[in-house]
């Protein structure tokens, strides 16, 4: 495998970062992980968007305009001769010394991985996941915006080894008002009497671009579909519960905290839209070679 690390290729044993980079000593920096097709990949622009977004939050400057990293990007997959798969996209603050002050960091460093993907095995998208709430709560707002996309997932981890030690499949983080918050790596979705409700972004949910995707589906579908303050209760009485994400793609939740979520197992609405998901993700998407 070939990594790109500030635009030069190199084997995977000699792919490697100082140990003064910001992004291993504090966390610092941002990253995306992306998708591709048959050859395509999807929401590229979406993704690269929202990287300089989460970028331009922690007062880090991208070396490299948008196009010069679509086409670094690119570059990469072909290198791997690659048709389907996943980008992990990371610039570091880069090189500092061991103080917190990322103005000791003049170059940010850009990595870029493209590997093939473990998915979820089929029989769970067939049948469903089982998930527990996290006694971790989601980081507050007011101390990280959920939606910047940064190197420090602590937080996610410690809630995604709760769920890993209750033998559940994903686990549901609530935020400090105690309302649904998200997944450790996933958007969530309820669907109650035909109607999908998500909770809002600002509720500590990264604005996920499968998350877009889905409004966009539901609208095409005339499914109605609203942001809202979702708590525990409502989804354990949701007619149907699914989840998004670049690697999970969509997902039905088929259990929280061992109460079967409607008949507990996918259902039609979370069926029909993982149908029209995939169809997209086939259809549509930046041409690689
Ligand atoms: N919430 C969080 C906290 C995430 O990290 C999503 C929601 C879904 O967003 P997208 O844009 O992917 O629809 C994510 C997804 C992975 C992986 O490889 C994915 C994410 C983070 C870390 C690892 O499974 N992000």
């Amino acid at each position: 495998m070939k990594i790109y690390i500030d635009g030069i290729f190199y084997e995977e044993k000699d792919a490697k970062i100082s140990v003064f980079d910001h992004g291993l000593l504090y966390g610092d920096g941002v990253f995306e992980g992306i998708r591709f097709y048959q050859g395509k990949v999807f929401r590229l622009q979406e993704h690269i968007d929202r990287l300089f977004d989460s970028a331009r939050s922690i007062c880090l400057q991208p070396p490299l305009p948008k196009e010069k990293i679509i086409d670094a990007a690119l570059e990469t997959i072909r290198c791997n001769k690659l048709n389907d798969g996943y980008i992990r996209l990371l610039i570091t603050r880069g090189i500092g010394n061991l103080g917190l002050n990322p103005a000791h960091c003049p170059h940010p460093t850009v990595i870029i991985i493209a590997d093939s993907i473990q998915l979820y095995p089929s029989e769970i998208y067939e049948k469903g996941l089982k998930v527990v709430t996290c006694a971790t709560r989601r980081v507050s707002a007011a101390a990280l915006s959920p939606m910047v996309k940064s190197l420090n997932y602590l937080n996610n981890i410690m809630a995604k080894i709760e769920a890993v030690q209750a033998g559940a499949g994903e686990g549901l983080m609530l935020n400090e008002q105690g309302f649904v918050a998200e997944c450790t790596a996933d958007n969530v979705f309820i669907i109650k009497n035909g109607k999908i409700l998500t909770p809002k972004v600002g509720a500590g949910a990264l604005a996920g671009i499968t998350r877009a995707v889905i409004f966009e589906l539901a609208s095409n579908l005339g499914i109605p579909l609203q942001e809202a303050d979702i708590t525990r209760h409502e989804v354990f009485v949701a007619d149907e519960c699914f989840l998004t994400g670049t690697a999970a793609e969509v997902i039905s939740m088929v259990e929280l905290d061992s109460r079967p979520i409607g008949e507990g197992v996918p259902g039609p609405i979370t069926q029909r839209l993982t149908h029209e998901f995939r169809q997209l993700t086939q259809r549509t998407g930046t041409t690689i070679y």
